[in-house]
């Protein structure tokens, strides 16, 4: 049972959003607001790319270019996984949660790898990892390098927060301490904490101070159930740096420094998290796991929500 939590608002907008219509995810210029598109056909008046009618990220950007012209619209695609790759880093951007880290961690800096594809149980809903990396782990067994992942599954037929409709977080995974913890709004999942990010009550992932372990049930995050983290709810969300990592077969980054964000600019020092490839499977991040592992790994995959 979760206790009460008394700045936490239960989530309960999410009651309606399982029984959204499905996205088309292939056709193009259909107007419903979500354009992953590929065809870039068009016969409609709407844009796929940047969600020109608002239905997705309730943006208001992007302009509908080619709208009407019955085709012509440039999609990019280059990891291959049928979705546009800006359209992949709008949903990353605007489907973000709330990620509250603990005012007084001792080692925030870090980024975020993402990894967008279409669900793999519902193409119809939209899969998304981030793989939140720090530069330290400060806690007990402090190190260099950290990895902490969470998954959500998002309907981008509905804008954010409500269409983010599960959220899955493994804190110290493979380790005795692993905690699997899970919300949303379908089957019996718990409702999220909620908090309030760019205007509007988004579902919360916290991370253990020091530690960064990642918990979308902020009761579990407890010193007793779960190896001395505690969890506590940051007055604003923060903003790491973010990169899309692409498909496993596909990539489209080969080095976070040098297309991403571990570089002296941003602060980093530790040379050993430098030029690292987030799809080199042999490779640790610093003193912590494996990123591609992360990226591909089943955990991090909440349910669909059919
Ligand atoms: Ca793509
Ligand atoms: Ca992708
Ligand atoms: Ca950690």
């Amino acid at each position: 049972m979760r206790a009460a939590v008394s700045f936490l608002i239960p989530y309960a907008l999410w009651t309606f959003a399982c029984s959204s219509p499905p996205v088309d995810t292939f056709t193009g210029g259909s107007g419903a607001g979500a354009g992953p598109i590929l065809t870039g056909a068009g016969a409609g008046s709407g844009s796929g790319i940047g969600g020109g009618s608002g239905g997705e990220g309730g943006s208001g950007s992007g302009s509908g270019a080619g709208s009407g012209s019955g085709g012509g619209m440039i999609v990019v695609d280059q990891d291959g996984d049928g979705l546009d790759d800006t359209y992949e880093a709008s949903l990353a951007e605007s489907y973000l949660p709330f990620l509250s880290l603990d005012p007084d961690d001792g080692c925030p800096r870090g980024g975020i790898v993402y990894r967008v594809r279409p669900h793999p149980d519902d193409a119809t809903r939209i899969h998304i990892v981030y793989d939140h990396l720090y530069e330290r782990d400060c806690g007990l067994t402090a190190h260099a390098g950290d990895n902490e992942a969470f998954g959500v599954t998002i309907d981008p037929s509905i804008p954010p927060p409500a269409g983010i409709l599960a959220m899955r977080a493994v804190g110290h995974q493979a380790t005795l301490c692993e905690k699997t913890t899970e919300c949303g709004a379908c089957w019996d999942l718990p409702a999220c904490a909620t908090a309030m990010k760019d205007g509007a009550l988004f579902p919360v992932v916290f991370s253990s101070k020091d530690k960064h372990a990642g918990y979308v049930e902020k009761d579990t995050c407890n010193p007793f159930l779960a190896c001395l983290d505690t969890c506590t709810l940051a007055p604003t969300s923060a903003k790491p740096p973010m990169v899309n990592a692409g498909e496993p077969d596909a990539p489209l980054v080969s080095n976070l420094t040098t297309q991403g964000f571990i570089h002296a600019a941003n602060g980093w020092t530790e040379q050993e998290l430098f030029d690292v490839n987030p799809w080199e499977p042999e490779k640790d991040f610093g003193g912590a796991g494996n990123v591609a592992g992360d990226l591909v790994d089943p955990a991090f995959v909440p349910p669909a929500c059919p």
